[in-house]
């Protein structure tokens, strides 16, 4: 965060902004008339699940998940699985530990034959933090990993890869990997899904600030930053910033830092990358998958990608 925020253009790491409040924010988000993005994939999840879930290979299916969130949309493919097999270990990866124990608790009393195994692990950082766990395979396993939500849009395509062949290193030919990806649309649709009237996204941004004057005792003034959206062509990306309205120097006691932000100055607080099928698949099969099958939404708008190992 030091490193960020001294930095030039100055920059916060989107994971700051999924405190309680945040967490909250964000599930507020999925619901906004401008957000397609949960819609779309749940359109893609509900019509498919069956179908998804027979394109993993034979075996006794294990369903482990990066990113556990709300679990609204796995349950779908958690049904899906039973249906196959009558029961399903979920093995949901997340850094919040309470998060998890509140997914397991929901969706276990949801859904009978379900058996939620928690595995608090920062995934961003590679999974051999928790190796011992994943190791372990169980006689007969078949996995299955799911990256849906296009939360592999938040990061530069290095990092992107380096998770997916983290991922694959986990898998034996025969599993497989699905992937969700919001893919490239008109411009104006996506600088309404990150800057809704209602600005639910512009609170979401700004709660970060709030977070970090409560856990480092800064005195970030939210009146004083505007929030923004903007369209990177040449990246293909959606970014979020703050924009300082003023002149203005604030103080973080906790990293012992003042930084000084000029007028319009903007510490950039997001990448969300926009796909075509054809990067989806590059990453996919540098990172040693194949595609198996793909589906989108009736608009188009959004892509799952079923990988095989
Ligand atoms: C959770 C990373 C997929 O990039 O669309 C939503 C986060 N940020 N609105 C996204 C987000 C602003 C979201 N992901």
């Amino acid at each position: 965060m030091l490193r960020g925020l001294s930095g030039r253009p100055r920059s916060l790491s989107p994971w700051l902004f999924y405190d309680d409040e945040g967490s909250r924010l964000f599930e507020a988000i999925t619901e906004l008339p401008e957000y397609y993005v949960t819609r779309a994939e749940r359109e893609i999840l509900t019509s498919h699940a069956d179908e998804i879930i027979a394109g993993a290979g034979s075996g006794d299916l294990t369903i482990y998940e990066l990113g556990a969130g709300s679990g609204s949309k796995t349950g779908l493919l958690l049904e899906a699985a039973i249906r196959r097999q009558g029961s399903i270990t979920y093995r949901a990866l997340d850094v919040s530990k309470s998060a998890l124990e509140e997914a397991k608790q929901r969706l276990e009393a949801a859904i009978t034959g379900l058996t939620v195994e928690p595995i608090v692990s920062d995934y961003t950082d590679g999974l051999s933090n928790v190796a011992g766990q994943l190791n372990h395979r169980k006689s007969g396993e078949r996995r299955m990993f799911l990256y849906i939500g296009s939360s592999i849009g938040n990061f530069e395509l290095p990092h992107a890869l380096q998770i997916l062949r983290d991922v694959r290193a986990q898998l034996i030919p025969g599993d497989s990997l699905l992937l969700g990806a919001d893919l490239v649309k008109d411009r104006q649709i996506l600088l309404r899904a990150y800057d809704d009237a209602a600005g639910v996204t512009a609170a979401f941004n700004k709660n970060v600030l709030t977070r970090i004057n409560r856990e480092l005792g800064s005195n970030f003034n939210l009146q004083l930053f505007r929030h923004r959206a903007k369209w990177n062509e040449e990246l293909s990306r959606i970014e979020m910033h703050l924009e300082s309205l003023i002149t203005q120097i604030v103080f973080i006691p906790a990293l012992d830092l003042q930084v000084r932000l000029a007028r319009a100055e903007t510490i950039h607080t997001e990448n969300s990358h926009k796909f075509t099928d054809q990067q989806v698949e590059s990453l996919l099969h540098r990172a040693g998958f194949s595609v198996a099958k793909q589906w989108k939404d009736d608009l188009g708008w959004f892509g799952e990608y079923l990988a095989v190992a």
